[in-house]
């Protein structure tokens, strides 16, 4: 029996409640994706940060069902690299899903199979539509959590693997205290799934 339900965003706490599900990915989840290494590593030393958190409601596994919840992204850099979402395509490639930011500034850096790239601003009220076939990935370049509500199709699934391979074709790092969106030196056209 699917019933209706509500749950809460807390924007002091920095939650949603009550929620199906609650993961938390740390620095040690991310190896690999930060160009950085030797930063990457270095931090690690001095502990294994909260990078996320993902609140999310997982309806009832229909068909129509819509996922959706609330990722809490932290502020910080490895190296001159933002913290970022571990970033994916869907496994259902051609879903989309709907961003709403609720605080922070930051951007969500999306790409095509084909390594066509977007990067979209997300700051409060911001709307960040993703479309069906394009990976993404949270961005946070400010100096407080990024929050987003986000809602895509329950059978959509997450592709990691591809992104791990090679990572996104542009990253985010710092230049003279700006974000700036540059190339990825790891990327490679050919390393890819799709
Ligand atoms: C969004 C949704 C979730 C996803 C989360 C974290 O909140 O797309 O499904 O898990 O981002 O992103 P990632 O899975 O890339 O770590
Ligand atoms: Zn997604």
């Amino acid at each position: 029996m699917r019933l209706p339900r509500s749950s809460t965003i807390d924007l002091s706490l920095l939650l949603m409640t009550p929620c199906d599900e609650r993961s938390e990915r740390k620095l040690s989840d991310l190896r690999g994706q930060f160009l950085d290494t030797e930063a990457y590593e270095r931090e690690l030393a001095r502990g294994d940060p909260l990078l996320y958190m993902v609140y999310q409601n997982l309806g009832h596994g229909g068909a129509g069902e819509l996922y959706h919840g609330l990722t809490v992204l932290q502020p910080g850099r490895v190296g001159c690299e933002y913290y970022m979402t571990k970033g994916h395509f869907h496994a259902a490639l051609d879903t989309s899903e709907v961003y709403y930011c609720l605080r922070g500034k930051g951007y969500m850096l999306m790409e095509t199979p084909q390594g066509d790239t977007a990067c979209e601003a997300m700051a409060p009220g911001l709307v960040v539509y993703v479309p069906g076939t394009w990976a993404h990935r949270m961005v946070n370049v400010g100096e407080d959590p990024l929050l987003a509500l986000f809602v895509y199709p329950g059978y959509a699934g997450h592709d990691y693997g591809t992104i791990e391979q090679r990572g996104f074709r542009r990253v985010i790092v710092e230049r003279t205290g700006q974000p700036a969106v540059v190339d990825n030196p790891r990327w490679n056209r050919q390393d890819r799934r799709h």
